[in-house]
């Protein structure tokens, strides 16, 4: 399904209906240190463009951590990019595994992310956690480069995931990692996926210094996927800013 280019918009309205306290945290998230610099319009279909605008907007905003509502999943190859050498941990939490090296044509879009990345960082940098759908050749690829990847049915024991989240400087959520009874608004949906709870237990441990979370497609704030991004973002900003 498309439409993830409404979904900055859509988490916006439906965090207005969320509490901004943490329960978890016992903090309002008003009370960190953060602020919303507000969208950067991609160029639809051209991916040059996007980059520089991306980039440009990251050039002129002075934080020290980063929080991205996408959009396509393409965006976090440039957002990759702009921070290539201060990334050491990456960790990629997808049902997919986002490793073709082309996809109808084009080397830069949602079916190639992490190829792109693990291009861009080195193979041993990235993880890639959550996956339960891929090709047999990009099966093949993670194996032969040696990608570290976790399956969601390994991940039933808490430890592993939190083990994983907690060694992450850069945190990519693609909303599909979850199962799509709590998150079904995404582009791909795909079934025996993780509990949003998982991650929430994780919380504590984690101190990432940019995330971004992607692909959900919700068409109105009542969504429960973009009520769900809501919430996960509440809590991911109260813990980066106190890490
Ligand atoms: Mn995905």
């Amino acid at each position: 399904m498309t439409g993830s280019r409404f979904a900055p918009h859509i988490v916006r309205l439906a965090s207005d209906s969320i509490e901004e306290y943490s329960l978890i945290f016992e903090k309002d998230v008003r009370r960190t240190n953060a602020s919303d610099w507000g969208d950067i319009e991609v160029s639809f279909g051209d991916f040059n463009e996007t980059k520089k605008r991306i980039h440009s907007v990251l050039n002129s905003v002075p934080a020290e951590k980063y929080v991205f509502i996408g959009g396509d999943h393409s965006i976090t190859i440039f957002i990759t990019s702009f921070f290539r050498n201060r990334i050491k941990n990456y960790v990629h939490l997808d049902a997919h595994a986002d490793f073709e090296d082309s996809y109808l044509g084009s080397r830069i879009n949602h079916n190639c992310v992490l190829r792109r990345v693990g291009e861009l960082l080195g193979w041993s940098k990235i993880k890639l956690v959550g996956l339960r759908s891929v090709s047999k050749s990009a099966l093949s690829d993670l194996r032969k480069l040696g990608v570290e990847y976790y399956k969601s049915f390994d991940l039933t024991e808490n430890d592993v995931l939190c083990d994983l989240l907690k060694e992450a400087d850069y945190l990519s959520i693609d909303m599909d990692v979850f199962d799509p009874a709590f998150a079904p608004e995404v582009g791909n949906p795909e079934p025996f996926g993780l509990d949003p709870r998982m991650l929430l237990a994780c919380l504590k441990k984690m101190s990432p210094r940019i995330v971004d979370l992607v692909e959900l497609t919700p068409r109105a704030p009542d969504s429960v996927t973009a009520i769900l991004a809501a919430s996960i973002l509440r809590e991911i900003i109260i813990t980066m800013d106190t890490h």
